[in-house]
């Protein structure tokens, strides 16, 4: 494919027997006492209920008063802690926690924390004990950190109190605890302590389901790999909580690399959190994970520790993990210092990978004198935006960059220099940006091309022709428009083909006014017809197409079927807009959700130009078709554990290469690199090919055949059915949808090595008729970005269009056919439209 570019407060814990269930009966109730047998015993049992009532109303009172007001009930509050020492050297033997040093130290600490805790009040009155979890080198020399675990047991009114008790023993904000070596004991303790910072435990580590903990240390010297247990042959196990406790050499940094990572969705159930630290506090957490995170997954510590956890819950369990780890050394950052020259480029440390937390750089940009200093951030991941950006932040000659955009932002110099801090606080880390430098001169700061508003340069062909290529939409104000555009009120110009497809393009809608449409009060019906609005929704199909009745919230029994109506199994037609497989059933004989097995990522619970690369497992349905010998040619989709489905175009033959015959053929299922297969790959021949029998080479109509493979495949976590839409699927346009491939990044480029992804919408066809000079049929259906940039490719062809339906199953769409090259601007990608071969596919596969 073508491609352009906390801490989180503890909760009491539940006492399980306790029925949040209980009611009183209601008084005025009477019914209770209606009941049949004769009068006297129907007062008896009157009586009965009335005082059982008043003896659940009293038990209830009991229980209300003493598990909620009775301030002598205690919950149990873990802190997660780390406490500097200044006055002992770090020893290897640290490092091992059965060792007797580790024993010996960890005394003291203990000892420590309950001379600090017996110094307050509130916290010695509560303080049950601390464990001493792990200890790393220190700031200074003759200095070490420990990692430490400290329970109290406080009434339940108490627990602000415990929290604020806890944070006082830090110093105020913005003060430099420790630095002037101010000691929090006096001398004579064992222990110069200068720093002690301690946070609630995240409440999901301490469930009581957790019934695996462990934790394992880990020293990074020699790079290794930590998996999830079973992974990658099983599902990580339920229930668990483990730690792996990196290491890295003093005056070093460990670096941990996701090679794959797929959790639950849910990050309440399952995740992973990385610190920056050895203890699990909340205030050096660095990311957490779920699902099946797209992000950059490489993350280095600040120092020369780092943490890594992993929970699980009881249901939902999914592969888990792999991550390398290593040790640079701290000197090995290229960050900061002077650029001159006229251009040139920089990025955040470690761009792509996260960058370190507690890091900050500057760079002072200085180019000739006569000349003004521009910075083009292209690629900007800098936490969340917020005022005043106190967290990670880029500053440029004093003003304060944070947040994450796509959008290029350019700023600007009124001098020759320019300087630029990067900064990174203590928690929660980001991939950072890229950026570069020019100098220009001040009179013509975009010789040769048009300069936007926000000081971006483009080139002037994009220059009022109808799409915001400068971010901001200055290139498209003030136009006059040529004769095939049209102008909106706005004063932008755009194609008049765009008018009344039902898209707002210029912005204020003013290109879908004044069409003929249906008045106000009225509906409009699929086939174009209006009808009066109150008949939406009615119980009657008064379009005569079902689509009055398609979006309401409860499906019909049309009396008649239409093309834009699904068919049940028993012939009748139900007004429900896309229902199959959308976990629902809405035919009475459920035949809407039967042979749903398809369209859905195993194991995931969430080239093409301008694409970007698709994790494994992502989209188990796509298909390598290789020739022997030769390699990678199409893509297909698997249909069925037998059936592949790609374009005819693929199995046609050219001169001495003889594609129509099956035997000539290989196809690569469960495939995430080119040539790199693993557990998951299967590799296939081809039983039989049976192309469309109508296929035209010159008009590439009906371009679609099916591939029988010549032995029933298993399916697991990466290779998985794609669902087959029925005739009437409606595909609406600008519906947003995935095409996938190892096609070429570029028209005329090389082919992808690992599996390419990206969005395109789906275009309306007579706009796409219009565009593709009229060679688009009914049977095909046109998807991508008419903005140009992103589209199918040569390589692709014979691949998925995929489209996420209304239950969440993912649909094939179309199979990549043609384009008129490869992401040029208003020439989108055409596709075979799957919902014309739903009957061929049935007849010459039965799936
Ligand atoms: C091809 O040559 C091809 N831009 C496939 C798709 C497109 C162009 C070429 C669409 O296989």
């Amino acid at each position: 494919m073508d491609s352009l570019d906390s801490g989180q407060k503890f909760s009491p814990r539940q006492d399980p027997d306790w029925d949040t269930t209980l009611q009183f009966l209601p008084a005025s109730d009477t019914r209770q006492l209606e009941k049949k047998p004769g009068r006297r015993k129907k007062l008896w049992i009157g009586l009965g209920l009335l005082l059982s009532a008043a003896a659940l109303a009293l038990l209830t009172g009991l229980l209300v008063w003493h598990f909620h007001l009775r301030s002598d009930v205690r919950v149990r509050r873990v802190y997660i802690g780390s406490m500097g020492i200044t006055n002992q050297r770090f020893l290897s033997e640290y490092e091992d926690p059965d060792s007797p040093q580790f024993t010996d130290l960890a005394t003291l600490v203990s000892q420590q924390l309950k001379l600090i805790y017996s110094k307050n009040s509130v916290l010695s009155k509560y303080f049950k004990g601390s464990t001493v979890q792990a200890f790393s080198e220190g700031d200074g020399s003759d200095s070490v950190m420990a990692y430490y675990q400290s329970e109290f047991d406080v009434p339940v009114p108490q627990q602000t109190s415990l929290d604020e008790a806890i944070e006082s023993l830090e110093p105020p904000a913005g003060s430099q605890q420790g630095r002037q070596g101010r000691v929090l004991l006096r001398p004579t303790d064992a222990l110069n302590v200068n720093s002690v910072i301690s946070r609630a435990i995240d409440p999901r580590l301490t469930r009581k389901s957790l019934f695996v903990r462990k934790s394992f240390n880990i020293h990074v010297r020699e790079a290794g790999i930590i998996q999830s247990p079973g992974f990658p042959d099983s599902s990580y196990p339920p229930n668990i909580y483990l730690q792996w406790r990196l290491r890295a050499d003093p005056g070093h940094r460990v670096r941990l690399d996701f090679h794959t990572l797929i959790l639950e969705d849910d990050c309440q159930q399952d995740f992973i959190k990385i610190y920056n630290s050895l203890a699990p506090i909340e205030h050096s957490a660095l990311t957490e994970q779920c699902g099946y995170p797209h992000d950059s997954l490489s993350f280095l510590s600040s120092g020369n520790v780092l943490l890594l956890t992993l929970v699980t819950s009881e249901e939902k369990n999914f592969p888990g993990f792999r991550a390398n780890y290593s040790q640079i050394p701290l000197t090995e950052q290229n960050c900061g210092g002077t650029l001159a020259g006229n251009k040139g480029s920089f990025s955040s440390p470690f761009f792509p990978s996260n960058y370190p937390p507690q890091t900050t750089c500057v760079w002072n940009i200085e180019v000739p004198k006569e000349k003004f200093v521009k910075v083009q951030f292209n690629k900007f991941f800098m936490g969340n935006q917020s005022n005043q950006c106190p967290n990670d932040y880029v500053d440029v000659n004093g003003q304060r960059l944070c947040g994450r955009t796509l959008k290029s932002t350019v700023i600007t110099s009124q001098s020759n220099k320019m300087t630029i801090k990067f900064h990174s606080d203590s928690f929660y880390v980001d991939q950072g940006f890229t950026a570069e430098y020019e100098a220009f001169v001040p009179t013509n700061p975009c010789p040769g091309r048009f300069q936007c508003t926000n000081n971006l340069c483009i080139n002037k062909t994009l220059h009022c022709d109808g799409w915001n290529d400068c971010g901001d939409s200055s290139d498209e104000d003030n136009c006059t428009c040529d004769v095939s555009q049209m102008k909106c009120q706005n004063g932008h110009c755009k194609p008049k083909f765009w008018e009344c497809d039902g898209s707002d393009d210029c912005g204020d809608n003013t290109d879908e006014e004044n069409c003929v449409k249906c008045k106000a009060g009225e509906f409009s019906c699929r086939d174009g017809r209006c009808i009066p609005e109150k008949l939406k929704c009615n119980g009657k199909d008064d379009c005569a197409d079902g689509s009055d009745e398609s979006k309401c919230e409860k499906s019909l029994v049309l009396q008649r079927c239409s093309e834009f109506t699904f068919r049940c199994r028993d012939g009748r037609c139900i007004s429900k807009l896309n229902p199959e497989c959308d976990e629902e059933q809405d035919c009475e004989d459920g035949s809407d959700e039967d042979d749903c097995q398809c369209g859905i990522r195993p194991y995931r619970s969430s080239r093409i130009v301008g694409g970007q690369e698709s994790r494994e497992g992502e989209w188990p349905w796509q298909v390598s078709l290789h020739i022997k010998g030769t390699g990678h040619v199409c893509g297909a989709s698997v249909l069925s554990r037998r059936w592949l489905l790609t374009a005819a175009h693929c199995v046609q033959d050219n001169g001495p290469n003889k594609y129509s015959q099956a035997d000539q053929w290989e196809a690569l299922l469960g495939l995430h690199v080119q040539s790199q297969t693993n557990e998951w790959t299967v590799r296939s021949n081809i039983k039989r090919i049976i192309a469309h029998q109508d296929y035209n080479p010159l008009s590439y109509d009906n371009d679609i055949a099916l591939m029988e493979l010549d032995t029933e495949v298993t399916l697991n976590q990466n290779i998985w059915p794609i669902c087959l839409p029925s005739p009437t699927y409606d595909f609406p346009a600008g519906q947003e949808a995935w095409i996938t491939g190892w096609g070429a990044t570029r028209e005329g480029g090389a082919a992808a090595t690992v599996l390419q992804k990206a969005e395109v919408r789906i275009i309306n066809s007579t706009v796409c008729k219009s565009l593709m000079n009229d060679e688009v049929t009914d049977r095909m259906l046109c998807a991508g970005v008419l903005k140009g940039g992103v589209d199918a490719c040569q390589g692709d062809s014979g691949g998925p269009l995929s489209v996420t339906g209304p239950g969440g199953r993912v649909f094939l769409a179309g199979v990549v056919s043609w384009g008129d090259g490869c992401a040029r601007r208003n020439k989108p990608g055409v596709y075979t439209r799957m919902t014309k071969y739903r009957r061929w596919i049935k007849e010459k596969s039965g799936v």
